[in-house]
C-alpha cells in the first residue's frame, strides 16, 4: 500500500474501490466516494481484458464482477450494498439515503426495484447496441434491439409516472442513492449516439437536475461513455 495509505479525520483508512468506468454500478460507487470527499484510492479492473476473472481478483470477489469495495480488511461487492454502508460509516448529508424510517424505505423500495428494471433494460439496450457488435463483430439484431427498447419504454414510463409523479428526484425532494444508480444506468446506452430520454421532458429535467446536483464528478465518471459515443458516432 505505501504511499497509497491515506487517513481521514476520524483516523480511517482510505477504502479501495476496484472499477471499470464503463461500468454503471462503478461509475455511481466512484460518483459517490468524489462527490462526499471518502478518502479513497482506485484499483482500475479492465473488464474487456477479463481482468475480473484473474485468481487474485476471485478471491476479492468470487463473483468476478465490479465494484467491489475493500475498507480496512472488510470486503463488500453489490453497488446498492457498498453506496448504502458508505453512506452509513461516513458522515455524509442525510438526503443520499435519509435516517428518517420512512424516507430511507422510499431509498430501498427503489433500489430493489433497480436492477431487474432500470439496470436490466437500460442494459440490455447498450448489449445489443453496443457491446454485443463490438465482442462478435457482427451487426445488431433489430428484432432484439426492438424488444429491449420496447421493455425500456415501459420502465421509463413507470420512473415518470411513479416515482417522478409528485417529486423533483426519485425519492423525495432532494438527490439521493437511487437517483445516482438510475442516472449511470439510464446514461450507459448513450454509449452509441442514442439518448433514451430524448422524448421524455420529465426524465430530461431530472436529470439535469441530477447533474447538477453532481456538479463535476458527473462529467468525469462518464467521460468515458462520451468518448464511447464519439468513436461510435463518427463511423456512422
Ligand atoms: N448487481 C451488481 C452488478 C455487478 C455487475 O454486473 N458488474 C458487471 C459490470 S456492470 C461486471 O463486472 N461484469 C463482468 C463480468 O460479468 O464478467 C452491482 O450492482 O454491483
Amino acid at each position: 500500500m505505501g504511499t497509497h495509505l491515506k487517513f481521514t479525520m476520524a483516523g480511517r483508512q482510505a477504502v479501495k474501490a476496484y472499477l471499470d468506468l464503463m461500468s454503471q454500478p462503478c461509475r455511481a460507487v466512484l460518483i459517490f466516494l468524489k462527490n462526499n470527499k471518502i478518502p479513497h484510492t482506485v484499483e482500475h479492473i479492465a473488464l474487456r481484458k477479463g481482468q475480473q476473472n484473474t485468481p487474485e481478483f476471485t478471491k476479492l470477489n468470487p463473483m468476478q464482477k465490479v465494484p467491489v469495495l475493500e475498507d480496512n480488511g472488510f470486503v463488500l461487492t453489490e453497488s446498492d450494498a457498498i453506496l448504502k454502508y458508505l453512506a452509513t460509516v461516513y458522515n455524509v448529508p442525510d438526503h443520499w439515503y435519509p435516517k428518517l424510517p420512512e424516507k430511507r424505505a422510499r431509498v430501498d423500495e427503489y433500489t430493489a426495484w433497480h436492477h431487474t428494471n432500470t439496470r436490466l433494460h437500460a442494459s440490455t439496450v447498450f448489449l445489443h447496441e453496443v457491446l454485443f457488435p463490438l465482442m462478435t463483430g457482427q451487426p445488431t439484431n433489430p428484432a432484439k434491439l426492438e424488444k429491449a427498447l420496447s421493455d425500456l419504454d415501459g420502465t421509463l414510463d413507470k420512473l415518470e409516472n411513479m416515482f417522478l409523479k409528485r417529486q423533483a428526484f426519485l425519492c423525495g425532494d432532494d438527490i439521493s442513492l437511487a437517483d445516482l444508480l438510475a442516472v449511470c444506468e439510464l446514461m450507459q446506452p448513450l454509449s452509441s449516439g442514442r439518448d433514451i430520454l430524448k422524448n421524455r421532458p420529465k426524465l430530461l429535467s431530472w436529470r439535469s437536475r441530477v447533474q447538477s446536483a453532481l456538479s463535476d464528478s458527473f462529467d468525469e465518471a462518464h467521460a468515458i461513455v462520451y468518448r464511447l459515443r464519439d468513436n461510435f458516432t463518427a463511423k456512422l
